[in-house]
């Protein structure tokens, strides 16, 4: 059946979806965590970058909320996507992130951040000098070095693409043992900060490998499978997860460049993660929650205006379009939107950041209405996604710090 677009008022009654954003799981949106805790409690700011984008960023927030400290947050833009602001570079000169404020000092670099909050807080299983763990940060090192040698360099030819496929999946050899060493899905007995370490390029590599080069990390190596699954069993984790569709297109500007092999299995993941489907990719394995569609609604709703203002198309044309698609993810069914609005509908679906927007799920929910309302009326595509900046993504447009 086919049926005309809801109002913005009828589609507000089709959720009540709702966060704690203080108390309630992890989740990108918070600028405050109690953990049951007072306000008074909180020693802790974390800055980190608006798009819950910053690998390092997600390596201190995923550790602060496995440890549950009351912390606040606060949001910086990364280089890459507008202009560092000023109030920032007055505590950070370099501008990088993430710091902490940890009883009013600042403290930058990833690892000192972490020993800083252990020495105050205790640590995560064993600490970040533990004769356990320091040979398995090394190991993070050795497969994200391994990693950049593979994605970021061009080559010349298949033979040296070859090369650095062979190295890169040597170290994930060793990698495979590590986890094979214990009797659980993790590095160490017990979940410990050594996941908490692995996470981020981890998760990066598995989106940009499968996308960049045709390789699944996550389905081609047992250990690192039961070890992701395992990950998503901890809604902290969940909280700070990302899709593929994020991570092919935050990287290239952030990694100075990613380089795709040609081959026909890289061909046919690119066009998955770029086009759909989205349900089955090895980026999420847990069960879709029965909220997806609704998150997803209330997510666009909270934000319409400026989606509608950032977005190419004539205002009155998009919004239409958009409450097309939101009408067909609500009600499953068809719902044809205004004439040439396909380019501004994928023009959106391209620009989903998750978890900055919403959850994995809530995400490939929104991208596929988008996409299948968009097929309606047209194949053509937006604005393309920028490799060298993401300027299109400046927080500016959206939110501003209070
Ligand atoms: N070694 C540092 C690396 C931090 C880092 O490279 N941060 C990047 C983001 S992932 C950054 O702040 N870049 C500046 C920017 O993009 O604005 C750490 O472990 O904290």
């Amino acid at each position: 059946m086919t049926i005309a677009p809801l109002s913005w008022t009828e589609l507000e009654k089709l959720t009540d979806f709702q966060i704690d954003p203080i108390n309630g799981p992890t989740n990108a949106q918070s600028r405050l965590r109690l953990f049951g805790h007072s306000e008074s409690d909180v020693r802790v700011t974390l800055y980190r970058d608006n798009h819950a984008w910053c690998p390092y960023c997600q390596k201190v927030w995923l550790w602060l909320e496995e440890k549950q400290i009351p912390y606040q947050i606060e949001k910086v833009t990364m280089f890459c996507y507008g202009k560092k602001e000023d109030w920032y570079k007055r505590k950070v000169p370099s501008g990088m992130l993430p710091a902490i404020a940890l009883d009013g000092r600042i403290i930058t670099e990833s690892d000192d951040i972490l020993m800083a909050l252990e020495r105050v807080y205790g640590s995560l299983g064993p600490g970040m000098s533990d004769l356990r763990v320091i040979p398995l940060r090394q190991l993070e090192r050795l497969l994200f070095r391994a990693w950049c040698a593979w994605l970021c360099y061009p080559v010349n030819s298949a033979r040296e693409d070859q090369r650095n496929r062979d190295q890169f999946k040597m170290v994930v050899g060793k990698v495979e043992e590590a986890l094979k060493s214990t009797p659980g899905p993790y590095f160490l007995e017990d979940f410990s900060t050594v996941d908490v370490i692995f996470t981020p390029y981890v998760e990066r590599m598995n989106a940009s490998l499968y996308y960049y080069k045709g390789y699944s990390l996550r389905e081609e190596n047992p250990r690192f499978s039961a070890w992701f699954d395992a990950m998503e069993s901890r809604p902290t984790y969940r909280g700070t997860q990302s899709d593929f569709h994020t991570h092919a297109h935050d990287l290239p500007p952030q990694m100075g460049g990613c380089y795709e092999n040609g081959e026909p299995q890289m061909l046919l993941n690119k066009q998955r993660v770029d086009h759909g489907p989205w349900f089955g990719l090895p980026d999420v394995t847990y069960p879709e929650p029965e909220t997806s569609r609704s998150e997803a609604l209330q997510r666009v709703l909270k934000h319409r205006a400026n989606i509608i203002k950032v977005n190419p198309a004539d205002n009155q044309l998009f919004d239409e379009a958009l409450r097309c698609a939101l009408t067909s993810m609500m009600t499953g069914e068809k719902c044809v939107p205004p004439a040439d609005s396909d380019s501004a509908l994928r023009y959106l679906r391209d620009r989903i950041n998750v978890p900055r927007d919403m959850s994995i799920y809530a995400a490939k929910r929104l991208r596929e209405a988008l996409e299948k309302t968009a097929a309606l009326v047209g194949d053509r595509q937006g604005i393309p996604i920028p490799t060298n900046h993401r300027r299109d993504q400046d927080p500016t447009n959206f939110a501003t710090r209070p």
